[in-house]
């Protein structure tokens, strides 16, 4: 292919890039910034696996956006300025959408980053792009960069490397290598040796380039601001006799410093394949010294090897700075690219309270823990619902006999039929259209002192009556006399004569596996109170639980007096009804749905109609 003498980039070059490459494109637009681009040079972006929207990125500390269209075509009407694709598709899309972009007349460079693309599909790109004097870098690159213009994709690494290596401003030497990797050790070299890079390509590694050594040699040539030129060819391909002949016939006349890696291969008894899919020598002739020794024969400074490069670079570079060729200009300070805040934590140089702090699990590792609980030992253990209650919500592993009385405490509560408060919210919502989360929320919120709300309160009042030593008898007497409702007690169907079997089973289970149970024992001494009273003013199950729950705290051992109460006050009682009555309400909303219930309309015949001026 034969390049236009024109420089590819400028300080005005736009490019749409294909792929969601958020740190790539924000790498650019660093770039943009501290070589004081007006403007940012990416313009647009192409992924197809997403609907259309605006990404925002950072041109120095302003925020900006950049489109990012699902159809090339659609990026490329909006964007004409764009004359530039950085085509980050995967090896299997990257032929399409770069055929498809040489359909688009305004797109004069295409750079094709993926690797191992097809031989017969890379030559019938460059074919087309032949035809159509498209100018293509790549497949298998990582880019190229023009200092002070234009930087592709992550050619160039990371912005403390383009500031070490001065890229933010145009020295007077321009390479051309084939590999990315070593085109950065290029920057760095050039940057000590001489006065930097004034532009760099790499080819790629594949044995078909888009472009060659020779294509850009013959653009820096051209171009009046490059002094110097380097070339890192390897070994396979003839690409560098190319450049000898060239030299041999005039077309290349600036002084050319040239080194082809690869001389090792000798040592080898058999051919070598090196890192690139084109390093690969077929004949004596792609063998890197042969073609070091053509390249000197036909005038290129040749070091000895690759590590008196630099040297080789800084000898020439000094005497075109001594016959003037090269004026030294004065280095003016970059603007600073605000860092990252990931970047700058990851190397300890900033510090920030977090906004969350979290006690009870980590996800973080390779394995999910809760309370330091690797969760295959929770399954190991067989540590249950009851086991993972205790970690995730008491922060501790408790004996076994409580663990199954959370478990027991969750069967028991977790329905009690349609009519109750909760299961009746749940239906009427379910009947109305509504999502499952929606329905069984809507159940929930009836949780209340009357309905399943009563656990807190109850501990907190038959601790506090048994803790001052209040005889039972008084405690309800006290009650009446300030007009309270005993929590805990009471129920609207249960009564002595109706006993609760779920009571009996938790009351059952208490005072046989409970080291102490003096609350409990106080609950059931007021019960035998009230229902001397009205029969059922029954111990309920959210009293039954209080109780149990508060000589749990009390006798597992495991807790401070302060840390039970605090657990009682923060509602952790309440929570063993609103998990337990969860299961029921899902239930009731499955139910409903699969029952394909209409709406639900309360009959009129079941409401008293009053108007307050009768
Ligand atoms: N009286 C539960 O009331 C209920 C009294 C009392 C002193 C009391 C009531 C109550 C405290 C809160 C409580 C949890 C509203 C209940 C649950 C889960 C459930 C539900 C289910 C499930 C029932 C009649 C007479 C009046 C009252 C007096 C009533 N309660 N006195 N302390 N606690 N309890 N809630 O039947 O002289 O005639 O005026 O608020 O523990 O929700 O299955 O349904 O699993 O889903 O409507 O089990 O007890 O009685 O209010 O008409 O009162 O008894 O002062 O006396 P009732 P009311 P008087 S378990």
């Amino acid at each position: 292919q034969q390049l236009p003498a024109r420089p590819l980039f400028s300080d005005r070059t736009k490019a749409i890039v294909w792929g969601m490459q958020n740190r790539a494109i924000q790498g650019m637009l660093d770039f943009d910034y501290i070589c004081r681009r007006a403007e940012p040079s990416v313009v647009a972006i192409v992924y197809p696996f997403t609907a259309d929207h605006k990404q925002k990125y950072y041109f120095g500390n302003k925020e900006v956006f950049i489109p990012v269209f699902s159809d090339m075509d659609v990026a490329m009407r909006k964007h004409q300025e764009a004359t530039v694709l950085v085509n980050f598709a995967s090896l299997r899309s990257a032929y399409d959408s770069t055929m498809q972009a040489m359909q688009h007349p305004q797109i004069n460079t295409i750079v094709i980053i993926a690797e191992g693309i097809p031989e017969n599909m890379t030559r019938k790109i460059i074919k087309l792009a032949d035809a159509r004097g498209v100018n293509i870098i790549g497949p298998a690159t990582v880019g190229g960069i023009k200092p002070g213009c234009f930087k592709i994709g992550n050619t160039a690494g990371m912005i403390d490397n383009i500031v070490d290596s001065k890229l933010y401003r145009p020295g007077s030497v321009a390479y051309v290598s084939r590999s990315g990797g070593m085109s950065n050790e290029l920057n760095n070299i050039l940057s000590k040796e001489a006065d930097g890079v004034c532009e760099g390509v790499a080819i790629g590694g594949d044995r078909y380039p888009g472009t060659t050594f020779i294509d850009h040699l013959c653009r820096y040539e051209a171009d009046p601001n490059v002094k110097m030129v380097v070339l890192l060819g390897e070994v396979g391909g003839v690409e560098e006799y190319h450049v000898c002949r060239a030299m041999r016939d005039g077309r290349l006349t600036k002084p050319l410093v040239a080194w082809c890696i690869g001389t090792c291969s000798d040592m080898f008894t058999s051919e070598v394949q090196f890192g690139h899919a084109g390093s690969l020598a077929g004949s004596a002739l792609e063998k890197a010294a042969a073609k070091n020794a053509a390249l000197a024969a036909y005038g290129a400074v040749v070091p000895d090897s690759f590590d008196t490069l630099g040297a080789a670079v800084n000898k020439v570079y000094k005497k075109l700075v001594s016959e003037g060729k090269i004026i030294v200009k004065e280095e003016v300070e970059p603007p600073k690219v605000p860092m990252d805040y990931d970047w700058a934590r990851k190397l300890g140089i900033i510090r920030k309270p977090a906004a969350f702090i979290s006690t009870i699990c980590d996800e973080r590792g390779q394995e999910l823990s809760y309370c330091g609980v690797p969760i295959t030992a929770v399954l190991e253990r067989q540590l249950g619902v009851g086991g993972t209650i205790s970690l995730l919500w008491f922060q501790r592993e408790l004996p076994d006999w409580a663990c199954k009385f959370f478990e027991l405490v969750l069967i028991v509560t977790a329905d009690h039929g349609p009519a109750v408060s909760g299961a009746h919210n749940t239906m009427v919502t379910a009947r109305a259209g509504k999502d499952l989360i929606s329905s069984v929320v809507s159940g929930l919120l009836t949780i209340g002192d009357r309905f399943g709300g009563a656990l807190d309160r109850a501990a907190q009042d038959f601790c506090a009556a048994y803790d001052r030593g209040q005889h039972p008898q008084e405690f309800v007497n006290e009650k009446r006399a300030k007009g309270e409702l005993i929590m805990g007690i009471g129920h609207r169907v249960k009564s002595i004569n109706n006993p609760d079997s779920r009571v009996r089973e938790l009351k059952a289970y208490v005072t046989s596996r409970w080291p102490a149970w003096p609350v409990t024992r106080y609950a059931l001494d007021v019960e035998a109170i009230t229902t001397r009273k009205k029969p059922n003013l029954i111990l309920n199950v959210d009293g039954i639980v209080a109780a149990a729950m508060v000589d749990l705290f009390r006798h597992c051992q495991l807790f401070t007096q302060e840390e039970g109460n605090n657990y009682i006050a923060m509602g952790s009682i309440n929570a063993l009804f609103v998990l337990g009555r969860t299961i029921g309400l899902v239930g009731h909303y499955l139910d409903q749905k699969r029952l394909k219930q209409p709406l639900y309309r309360h009959p009129w015949d079941d409401i008293t109609y009053m108007s307050p001026l009768n």
